[in-house]
């Protein structure tokens, strides 16, 4: 990439933060000037909202970069944190989790019950041999027990390593063997669009190749039935044999916490190990100021799925760290119809939501009508991660789901960051539509050129450590360095991976991968604002761009795009419409229309398929795609319109 990418959009619409809630605001603009006066003091007092054991003796130890420790010396447990912590401060009896399954069944698990539970669920893990060190690899639906397996690994210091449950048996048995993993958890199955999916024969199919696993531990969740060998155990059965004492065991703040594998474009996966104190310390303070969340009366839901970093640090680890109460869902937002999400925030009164643009532009595509037929009044603030968000799809989310009330944050953050860094404040920044605004309190961020020197566009990159950083690729110390480290080596700063611009008020835009940054004519382009340009017309749901090698523009755009309900456009007219918005340069060569898009199951849009789609190669590695028929969908598509 060049010193800069071209500086295409532009924004001016611009919303303050609602007056109440500025007023009430758990973190105002204060803690900007306290961070930056004392980063490490800001960050120890953030660590003093948990409970240690032991005091730390050293905030940062940063002698070795880039592997930090934060917190040296310092002892806690974090499902004491999450739980015994509340239970003892007299909220036991607070609802954690409101729980509603596909198929509309539902249980309540108060903060007493989750910790009743998660203390037999440390004991059946013990019972079953696993220790302190351990590896434990956990695939499940949505259901309590997939946090219960989460909190109880904690609470022994047995590392998780949690695997999507729509993976494949590759997928499972490579993370199984990369971690060595001495057991799994998983489940007969779980709901999904409307009948049980089975996981247990994808276990039973990987295990097979895994001598490192001694027992598997299955959740009955859905009743169908299961082949049964002598490694298995029903949870239930162990659960019904384990006491319901345990005691949380001190951690050392770096004991390893969990692995969490990254999907990687080519290579095999890396499995981004976090530990347990800064991680807490962060996650726990981000969710507290983020989301603004009042415990006693707010209604928290994140629609992610726990196997997705954002499933572990904004379902799991944050609101349970801060006595949240919060919704879980395990089904898909169109079961048994498409205003199912709305029907919950009516049911639950839910406050603040948190979920993915890509949700968002389905809905979108879905109507404004679905919406409009539920109360939302109870949404009070929005969340949104995952990708950019298209200026667009921030203006529908803030109309048609928060009322024009709610404050939207746009949160970016990585598997690899463990929790949020850029984003606003909703207390105290004037949102703009499509912006992240600027890095928390505490983070220090900057966009860089390839000579590390700060510029208006290019790269993002992470100029000091932060706690909940990721500490290295599990087993493989030169990856981690060569990957993140070794891009701006001199200047000792972590590479994102994400391209962004900053505008003239100093607000951050992120604008992709760099890896799908486009050169077109000897100009930096990239598929974040065309995508956004052909999002703003009103016949366009959503759009995915790649640059394809073309003889004589070196790389020419190629636009996929999903029309809205009934919309009816012609592709002459989205192209001109590109044209006319981001200049001639950005006219899309070719414009295919489709039905759907290739996603991993976290929603992000797998541009490398199209790219392959568009060049006429054959696919790469499909493993992590959401749903593997819309590849050929497409694939078909492109050769009967060229
Ligand atoms: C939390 C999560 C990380 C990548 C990241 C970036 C993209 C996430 C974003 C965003 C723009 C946001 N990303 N949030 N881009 N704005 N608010 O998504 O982690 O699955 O590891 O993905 O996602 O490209 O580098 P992960």
């Amino acid at each position: 990439m060049s010193e800069t990418l071209e500086n295409l959009l532009s924004e001016t619409r611009q919303f303050p933060p609602p007056a109440e809630l500025a007023a009430n605001a758990n973190v105002t603009a204060a803690a900007y000037a306290e961070a930056d006066a004392d980063r490490l003091a800001f960050w120890e007092k953030q660590a003093r909202r948990l409970d240690w054991f032991k005091e730390w003796d050293q905030v940062l130890d940063w002698s070795n970069p880039p592997f930090a420790k934060w917190f040296v010396g310092g002892q806690l447990n974090i499902s004491y944190n999450c739980l015994d912590r509340h239970v003892a401060n007299g909220i036991g009896d607070r609802v954690a989790i409101h729980w509603e399954g596909e198929p509309g069944d539902t249980r309540t698990l108060t903060y007493a019950d989750l910790l009743t539970e998660t203390k037999k669920a440390a004991n059946a893990l013990l019972s079953l041999g696993v220790s302190k060190g351990d590896r434990v690899a956990i695939y499940m639906p949505m259901i309590p027990e997939a946090a219960v397996a989460m909190l109880a690994c904690a609470r022994i210091g047995a590392t998780h390593s949690v695997v999507f449950g729509g993976f494949s048996v590759d997928a499972l048995r490579g993370r199984i063997q990369d971690a060595n993993a001495k057991l799994v958890i998983t489940a007969d199955g779980g709901y999904r669009r409307g009948a049980p999916s089975a996981l247990k024969p994808t276990v039973d199919e990987s295990v097979a190749d895994c001598p490192s696993i001694e027992k598997v531990l299955v959740v009955r969740r859905t009743g169908q039935e299961v082949a049964w060998t002598d490694k298995d155990v029903w949870w239930h059965d162990a659960m019904s044999e384990a006491s319901a004492e345990h005691e949380a065991a001190p951690m050392d703040a770096e004991h390893p916490l969990f692995i969490l594998y990254t999907s990687g474009t080519t290579a095999k996966p890396k499995g981004i190990l976090h530990t347990t104190g800064g991680y807490l310390t962060q996650v726990s303070f981000t969710h507290h100021a983020v989301f603004d969340l009042k415990p006693e009366t707010d209604i928290y839901w994140c629609t992610a799925d726990i196997g997705w970093v954002t499933g572990h640090s904004y379902i799991v680890y944050g609101p349970l760290s801060n006595g949240a109460t919060q919704l879980m869902y395990e089904g898909t937002p169109d079961t048994p119809h498409k205003g199912r999400f709305w029907e919950l925030i009516e049911k639950y009164g839910v406050t603040i939501l948190y979920t993915a643009p890509t949700a968002i532009r389905t809905f979108a595509k879905w109507g404004d009508e679905i919406p409009a037929q539920f109360n939302l009044g109870s949404l009070r603030l929005l969340g949104s991660v995952g990708e950019p968000i298209n200026p667009e799809a921030w203006m529908w989310y803030r109309e048609h789901i928060g009322g024009n009330r709610c404050p939207i944050v746009d949160t970016w953050w990585q598997t690899e960051t463990g929790g949020i860094m850029i984003s606003p404040l909703p207390g105290v920044t004037d949102c703009k539509p499509g912006s992240a605004m600027r890095p928390l309190p505490g983070i220090s961020a900057e966009i860089v050129n390839d000579a590390g020197n700060p510029v208006n566009g290019g790269y993002l990159a992470l100029t000091k450590p932060w706690p909940s950083m990721l500490r290295t690729i599990w087993g493989d110390d030169n990856r981690f360095l060569e990957t993140y480290w070794s891009r701006f080596k001199e200047q000792g700063f972590y590479f994102a991976g994400d391209g962004a611009k900053r505008d003239e008020d100093g607000a951050i835009w992120l604008l992709g991968r760099v890896d799908d940054v486009m050169l077109v004519s000897g100009h930096n382009i990239s598929t974040t604002e065309v995508e956004s340009a052909l999002v703003a017309h009103p016949a366009v749901a959503e759009a995915a761009v790649v640059g394809a090698t073309d003889a004589t523009t070196g790389q020419a755009i190629v636009a996929f795009v999903i029309l809205r309900g009934s919309a009816e456009v012609s592709t002459e007219e989205l192209r001109n419409h590109v044209a006319k918005t981001l200049g001639p340069i950005c006219k899309p060569r070719q414009i295919m229309l489709v039905a759907e898009l290739p996603k991993t199951r976290s929603g992000k849009i797998m541009r490398r398929l199209l790219k392959d789609v568009a060049e006429k190669r054959s696919l790469g590695d499909v493993t992590t795609l959401q749903d593997s028929a819309v590849m050929s969908l497409i694939a078909e598509g492109m050769n009967s319109a060229t």
